[in-house]
């Protein structure tokens, strides 16, 4: 299941792929109906509870992390020795305001290289009316962009980052049908509207990196999924026992405090 040269030749020129499929359709759904339960019975939606290692706390997410179809066509992209740094389920509501702004993952990965790919798949169908991710082809090829920290309560991302004065007319809507998945890189420049639609919008993201790439946020943690580990710059995240192991719950606590602090500090 690695990509052709002709999907590697488009992926490099496009900084984006798509559509590849990962699960079937009445898979991906059995998902969602596990997940919103999950949120439910946590009393959290499902973004909040689901934003950050997303994987280490669910497994129905963990085995999507771990998808052959899906570390074959990352494989392919940054070789044999694969691990997932964080992974985010992205949830709108039918008819939810709540929206993307344009933004770079690299800006804010703290990754060196910029060598991550995230694989985003489609856990509902994912279209322009229902609030699809969106891309800017070829923006990955440009220097990177500045963004600004708009804070709006609207914009899925914590700190509402944007890039102002795009040209909207080179996006593409990134429409997906149920269990296929689409792959950017850290530097593609990405969003996504709101949901005008009467049906939910549910994707998963996980992102992927090789081994020798380095955090720039001090020491951090990311799973191994495939391959080898030969340049120990990630501590390793432990393996979750179940959905929702109280030892995993304690350790994203102080994975996440770390995260966000050495974020602060470099920021400072
Ligand atoms: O799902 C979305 O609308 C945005 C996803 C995103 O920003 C990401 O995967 O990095």
């Amino acid at each position: 299941m690695r990509l052709s040269d002709q999907q590697l030749q488009t992926f490099r020129r496009e900084g984006c792929l798509f559509p590849q499929r990962a699960l079937q359709a009445e898979d991906a759904g059995r998902r969602v109906a596990a997940l919103q339960a999950f949120a439910q019975a946590k009393g959290q939606s499902l973004t909040a509870l689901l934003r950050f290692k997303a994987h280490l706390r669910f497994r129905a997410l963990e085995e999507i992390a771990r998808h052959p179809a899906i570390l074959d066509a990352v494989e392919s992209l940054i070789g044999p020795d694969i691990l997932v740094f964080t992974s985010t389920v992205w949830a709108k509501a039918p008819q939810d305001r709540r929206y993307v702004s344009w933004h770079q993952d690299s800006a804010y990965f703290g990754l060196d290289p910029h060598e991550e790919v995230t694989a985003w798949v489609a856990l509902t169908d994912s279209r322009r009316d229902n609030g699809c991710l969106r891309v800017i082809p070829r923006s990955h090829l440009e220097a990177d962009y500045s963004h600004e920290e708009t804070g709006d309560a609207d914009n899925l991302l914590i700190r509402g980052q944007a890039i102002r004065g795009l040209d909207e007319n080179a996006a593409l809507d990134v429409e997906l049908e149920p269990g296929e998945f689409s792959l950017h890189t850290e530097r593609t420049v990405h969003g996504s509207l709101a949901n005008a639609s009467a049906r939910p919008r549910i994707g998963y993201a996980v992102f992927y990196i090789p081994p020798h790439v380095r955090s720039t946020l001090g020491r951090r943690s990311a799973l191994l999924v495939r391959g080898e580990d030969r340049h120990g710059h990630w501590d390793a995240d432990p393996v979750p026992v179940g959905d929702d192991d109280p030892a995993i719950e304690a350790y994203m606590q102080s994975a996440f405090r770390r995260y966000r602090d050495q974020e602060a500090s470099s920021a400072a």
